[in-house]
């Protein structure tokens, strides 16, 4: 690249420069007609931009990273710090800079035409070149650019269109956000040709009175504008009005700037169709340029949905509604491609995403592909769109820094250009973790005046008080604040504005505890409204575990069971060998790379269940709708009635006319059959047809009340029959059992547990290696046993007793463990046995089918489940504790041959069965490294910790810990 101008300005290290050459950003749509560039294109990798092209070429693909596509340079994950120590505006010396080069002949009918290059996103210099002559330079790497080669390209004679990626720089700086760094163009390029004159921009504005205004910026590159043109537009076969009002204002400022080329077109549509996320009703809209004489130079099209946002008091409105936002952070992200997505990738991410209760979607950190948008607008979802600002390693100095001015209003700018028509968009947000300073205030004083439909925000500026009028934040969009600190701010009296957490419920391996006091507290305390869940992506990237190297595009290796294929792993930080990395913190979504949804997706679509039972009264079960907009016609409904005993009956439910917001009560569907025992109500709530994200008879929610609670908690003591058999050692003997009962404290830290420092202490206290002590075995004339033991941990010693009873086919066992002060906090209080190999099946009466534990534990309903052994665990990246079921009353453990064990438990427990000790998880550090034992690892708890969001975030709740002091627990072991 030496010698040629555009290297010669380095524009990589001068963050006053974002641009050179580049159009301005629009919203125009240019898709119809384009002329596609993607494809393999010949490609070098150079050491750095300085260096000279001419070395062989290879290919590469684009849209496409090329971390992922074979070379040398491969992806590297760092969350706040850099990966290179230059201070800004500096970049590394070694700096790889990808050359991509391609002819392009454009057709005959292009001829004498404006032809346009736009580039989707190149990460994170674009430098373009044709024939070799300098056009342009463009930064963000996440939104397009583009530059006009009408003056370079003419049809019949193919021309060399070079487009030099350089991957750090100036801009890296505030592209410093929590995932992999890439290099490439990954997003799609293409050329589009209008005539010279041509509508330069279109921008929307439709409220939910129907009214609709189209502002039209029209230029002709030609020279000044031709006499005559006027705009024309039509919404669904209405004829929209040219404003001649606006006209004639423009007309006068002639005087000044020559005529403006604005025009302004309206319409009042009555009996409006709204726009929300539960009805996302889209109009289209055809905006056409014409000539003095008619005839037609330009078109745009646009789906429009009527809709309100606005803020009032301290709550956020759309159409007049208090809305929740049931929120998640999202990454362009797939798991071959690192960060090019494709139309069909970002439906389905959108499509689980309805299907579990979401409704809005913070674009975190960077403004996504256009076509999240278009797919948010019609399938439903309230955006929060995010421009490519982070500058989080050097945030202080960055925030103030003139240099980088320019490049925050720019960015945020260009990003209102791009999305202002989109209905989704509700609130602009300035970036992320970049501190506060004047660049920021610049960037929010531009989008006020420019777009004054739409609430902007900023983290960095609300959380300096969260009651502040002043800043460049409309909202208070906290990350990871506690609940009782914001409930109590709401309460205070001092709130000023709507509070919705930017960031909460960090959701890094087995996580997201209290989600569901979240959504009771924010449901009941006016002035919370929701929040965004960090996030959607576990970012795994799939590697070959042979050569580790990214497995890439068209690869395949892909499952649906959140497992790589066999000889592949889902790749985190450092497993690429980077020296600089933040590990697994990569790995912290609400789904698995391969979009396998984890086990909080169930307890969040059942958190977000449009209709509810409220309660069981005399009259019957009140039923309540829980959305905005919507009835409940489009729901269907069926009632299961679930007994202890074993007997289930199911009916189906009449769901009644209910408006948003109201309740009614309907008819018990069942008697109650005589008997004692527990008895659950759930009523299996699907789609009545096909909805756009879901077939008719996708679930939706499956609320549930008990109708009958269990017979006395504790039944009085089993009289003895047989004998039961122990070693030397106080250790049960049993045929089914290949390691006998013993004490657990101990579980394989998850990574809230670790990162929030319990792990360490864990370990320090010695409870992953308790040392048991038989003190005392006595065997009774009755044929009982009873054993004292001793665990010595470095913290102190726990008592353990266990009561062995024969009972007819089995062994009654009751235990206790009393643990010293000093253990104030520990995993697990539980029995820990081991099976023999065979017993495949666990079937049990508790909450399930999936993984629940005591603070995720509202989205499992209670009811009979069956899932084979070998699919109770759920495969965290990084293997953790795992795999557990809250609330089981008696579970049993059967082979084929429905031989087996059945374990009654004293009261509802945390059972965990997996083929894993807590000692197998931690000793590796990926899922692919796990031998599963043949037989099943069993945890009985008499107590467990909640699993909280230490990670990142508040520890467990204080209700959700496990307390020092005696603990007892009792269960019945049975052959079958
Ligand atoms: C916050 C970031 O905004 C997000 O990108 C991610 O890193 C998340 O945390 C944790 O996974 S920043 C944090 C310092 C609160």
């Amino acid at each position: 690249m030496t010698g040629d101008p555009l290297s010669a300005l380095r524009p990589w290290e001068a963050p006053e420069v974002t641009s050179w050459g580049r159009l301005p950003m629009n919203a125009v749509d240019r898709r119809s007609g384009a002329l596609p560039l993607d494809g393999d294109w010949r490609f070098q990798l150079l050491s750095t931009p300085d260096a000279p092209v001419g070395g062989s070429w290879s290919s590469a693909y684009v849209p496409g990273a090329w971390t992922t596509q074979g070379t040398d340079d491969l992806p590297q994950y760092t969350n706040v710090r850099m990966p290179f120590p230059e201070f800004p505006p500096h970049s590394p010396a070694a700096n790889p800079t990808g050359v991509y080069e391609r002819e392009v002949d454009v057709p005959a009918e292009w001829a004498g035409r404006r032809i346009v290059l736009q580039v989707g996103a190149a990460e994170s210099v674009l430098l373009v070149h044709v024939d070799g002559r300098p056009v342009g330079v463009s930064k963000d790497s996440h939104l397009a650019a583009e530059f006009d080669l009408t003056h370079l390209l003419a049809p019949g004679s193919p021309s060399t269109l070079r487009l030099t990626v350089v991957k750090w720089s100036d801009a890296s700086h505030i592209e410093d956000q929590d995932q992999w760094w890439h290099g490439g163009l990954t997003r799609s390029v293409l050329l589009y040709a209008t005539e010279a004159l041509h509508l330069a921009d279109v921008t929307v504005r439709a409220g939910r009175y129907g009214e609709l205004r189209v502002d039209c910026r029209v230029r002709d590159t030609g020279g000044a504008l031709p006499e005559g043109w006027y705009v024309s537009g039509e919404l669904e076969g209405r004829l929209l009005t040219q404003d001649t009002g606006f006209d004639r204002a423009n007309a006068e400022d002639e005087r000044v700037s020559d005529f403006l080329g604005e025009a302004r077109l309206t319409a009042t549509v009555p009996d409006v169709r709204t726009w929300n996320a539960e009805t996302p009703e889209l109009y289209g809209l055809s905006v056409r340029l014409h000539r003095a004489d008619g005839t037609v130079a330009d078109t745009s099209r646009h789906r429009v949905g009527f809709r309100d946002v606005e803020i009032v008091g301290r709550d956020l409105l759309v159409n007049g509604e208090r809305i929740f936002v049931r929120g998640v952070n999202r990454h362009d992200f797939h798991p071959l491609t690192g960060r090019t997505v494709t139309y069909e990738d970002m439906r389905a991410d959108l499509v689980l995403l309805k299907r579990f209760g979401f409704n809005a979607i913070r674009t975190s950190h960077y403004p996504n592909d256009p076509s999240v948008y278009d797919l948010a607008d019609e399938l439903g979802f309230y955006v929060v769109d995010e421009a490519t600002v982070e500058s989080h390693d050097h945030a202080h100095e960055i925030a103030d820094d003139p240099r980088y001015l320019n490049a925050f209003v720019d960015r945020v700018s260009r990003m209102a250009l791009r999305d202002k028509n989109h209905p989704c968009v509700i609130i602009w947000s300035l970036g992320n973790e970049s501190d506060y300073g004047a660049n920021h205030d610049a960037a929010a004083g531009w989008l006020r005046r420019h777009d004054p439909t739409r609430p902007v925000q900023y983290e960095g500026a609300a959380k300096l008080d969260w009651a502040a009028t002043d800043d460049a934040s409309d909202l208070a969009c906290p990350m990871y604040a506690s609940l009782e600190e914001c409930v109590e701010h709401a309460l205070s009296g001092r709130q000023t504005r709507p509070l919705i957490w930017c960031e909460y419920s960090h959701a890094m391996g087995n996580s997201n505890g209290t989600l569901a006091d979240h959504w009771a507290a924010i449901e009941s305390t006016p002035g919370l409204q929701g929040g965004f869940i960090w996030e959607f992506w576990d970012h795994g990237i799939l590697q070959r575990v042979s050569d580790a190297r990214p497995v890439g595009r068209g690869g395949v290796g892909l499952h649906d069971n959140g497992v790589a294929a066999p000889g592949h792993r889902w790749a985190y930080g450092g497993d690429f060998g980077e020296p600089i990395h933040d590990g697994a913190f990569i790995a912290d979504g609400v789904v698995f790379p391969d979009r396998t949804p984890k086990p909080v997706m169930y307890e969040h679509r059942e958190l977000a269940a449009p209709v509810r039972i409220e309660c069981f009264r005399h009259e019957g079960i009140v039923l309540g709708n829980h959305q905005h907009f919507r009835g409940l016609d489009w729901l269907s409904g069926e009632w299961e009635l679930s007994l202890a005993d074993g007997g289930r009956l199911t009916a189906p439910a009449e769901l009644p006319d209910l408006c948003p917001g109201q309740t009614a009560a309907v008819p018990l569907p069942f008697e109650l059959p005589e008997g004692g025992g527990e008895a659950w109500l759930t009523l299996r709530v699907t789609t009545a047809r096909d909805e756009p994200w879901a077939p008719r008879g996708t679930v939706v929610c499956l609320p549930q009340v008990r109708l009958r609670a269990a017979a006395p908690a504790r039944p009085p003591l089993p009289v003895p029959r047989g004998r039961v058999e122990v070693d030397t050692d106080g250790l049960l003997v049993h045929p089914l059992l290949t390691a006998a009962p013993a004490l657990s404290l101990w579980r394989a830290p998850t990574d809230n547990d670790e990162l929030g420092g319990m792990g360490p202490r864990w370990r320090a206290w010695g409870l992953d290696a308790l040392v048991r002590k038989v003190t005392d075995v006595r065997h009774r004339a009755d044929g009982r046993v009873t054993v004292h033991a001793e665990h010595a941990a470095e913290a102190g010693v726990v008592r353990h007793v266990q009561v062995f009873t024969p009972v007819e086919g089995g062994i009654h066992i009751e235990e206790s463990a009393e643990l010293p002060d000093a253990f104030t906090d520990v995993a697990r209080v539980g029995s820990v046995f081991e099976t023999i190999a065979g017993l495949d099946l666990m079937e049990w009466y508790g909450q399930g089918p999936w993984e629940s534990y005591p603070d995720r534990a509202f989205g499992a309903p209670v009811g009979h489940h069956s899932v084979p052994v070998d699919e109770l665990f759920t495969p965290y990246l990084r293997p953790q504790e795992s795999g557990g079921r809250h609330g089981v009353r008696h579970f049993t453990l059967s082979a084929p041959d429905a031989t087996g064990l059945t374990v009654v438990l004293d009261e509802p427990r945390q059972v965990g069965v997996t083929r894993y000790r807590a000692g197998d998880l931690t000793a590796v550090a990926h899922h692919d490294e796990l031998v599963p034992r043949a037989g099943c690892v069993v945890h009985i708890d008499a107590a467990h910790r909640g699993l909280g969001t230490a990670s990142c975030g508040p520890d467990t709740s204080p209700s959700y810990l496990v307390s020092p002091g005696v603990h007892r627990w009792s269960w019945t072991l049975r052959a079958l």
